[in-house]
């Protein structure tokens, strides 16, 4: 069979799905369409709404439909230039998103550690999820954790205090240690005073960090939304320092624009009037040697 798909692109999202809310799925999918890469959903739960203060959450597990689809993409022949994982309920689909690894092991792997924010683990994600997140992490090329999950990978306290680029550096490093040759951490609060997120290249030997604007308010789904845009942009030819630039420069303005709005920070950010910026080739926010 003919299949000329060029240069473009195609990943498998491995992800939950929340009605309501602006998160996974139904964020990852618009930001990596119009960034022309092509995203296959392997729903691994539908939810009426994200578990970020909504309310009882009506629910339906998928568990048992991520193996059976991936017989079947494997039956197809599909190849996809990368998996990436997110937020995942059970220690069942962790071993579901490693076999997935396995199954495509030229893909990028990539595995966004969904586990808490605030220095606090989600009540959904107890000591044995985290460390099947700790195990899923260590078979990825790539990891994107905020710093709370950032700490909890480590198993060290999390600290509200500022990291001065060693202690900065040192984190990068010894996640790297785990597997993943690239690791960002998000959401640093630097001993500069600057907020930022860090990232490290093991095979390049390069830590790099990009500054962002604060704004006091926090918005569900923006990981999502930056690890995304991260994909997508390494995908399409980014390095990278240039992919994370890019990803911080349109989390931030997707955050400016739903803050100027004033809209409830539970509905998560408005999406759909940022994602035009993503089809610009530019980008506004440099990245600076960390
Ligand atoms: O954005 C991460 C995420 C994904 N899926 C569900 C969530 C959250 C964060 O709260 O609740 C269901």
């Amino acid at each position: 069979m003919y299949t000329n798909t060029g240069s473009f692109r195609r990943v498998a999202a491995v992800h939950d799905i929340s009605g309501f809310g602006r998160c996974s799925l139904t964020v990852i999918i618009p930001s990596l369409s119009v960034m022309g890469v092509q995203v296959c959903p392997v729903p691994t739960a539908v939810l009426s709404t994200h578990t970020g203060g909504l309310g009882e959450v009506a629910i339906r597990d998928l568990t048992d439909y991520i193996l059976p689809a991936l017989n079947h993409y494997k039956a197809l022949d599909l190849s996809f230039d990368a998996v990436y994982t997110g937020f995942l309920g059970s220690q069942t689909q962790i071993g579901h998103c490693l076999e997935f690894f396995q199954a495509f092991p030229d893909s990028l792997k990539v595995v966004d550690p969904v586990m808490g924010d605030h220095g606090k683990a989600y009540r959904t994600c107890g000591k044995e999820l985290q460390a099947g997140m700790a195990k899923l992490v260590s078979a990825a090329d790539i990891i994107t954790p905020n710093l709370t999950e950032a700490c909890i990978l480590l198993n060290q306290s999390f600290e509200f205090s500022s990291l001065t680029h060693s202690q900065a550096k040192s984190m990068l490093a010894r996640l790297s240690e785990t597997g993943p040759s690239k690791v960002i951490i998000t959401g640093v609060q630097l001993a500069t005073g600057e907020m930022a997120n860090i990232g490290y290249d093991r095979n390049a030997g390069a830590y790099w960090y990009v500054p962002c604007d604060y704004v006091p308010v926090s918005y569900p789904g923006t990981g999502d939304i930056y690890a995304s845009v991260l994909v997508g942009g390494l995908l399409t030819g980014d390095s990278l320092s240039i992919a994370m630039g890019r990803a911080t420069s349109f989390v931030e303005l997707a955050i400016k624009t739903t803050f100027s709005y004033g809209t409830d920070p539970r509905y998560g950010v408005m999406l759909e009037s940022a994602l035009p910026w993503l089809t610009h080739k530019e980008i506004i926010k440099n990245f600076e040697i960390l």
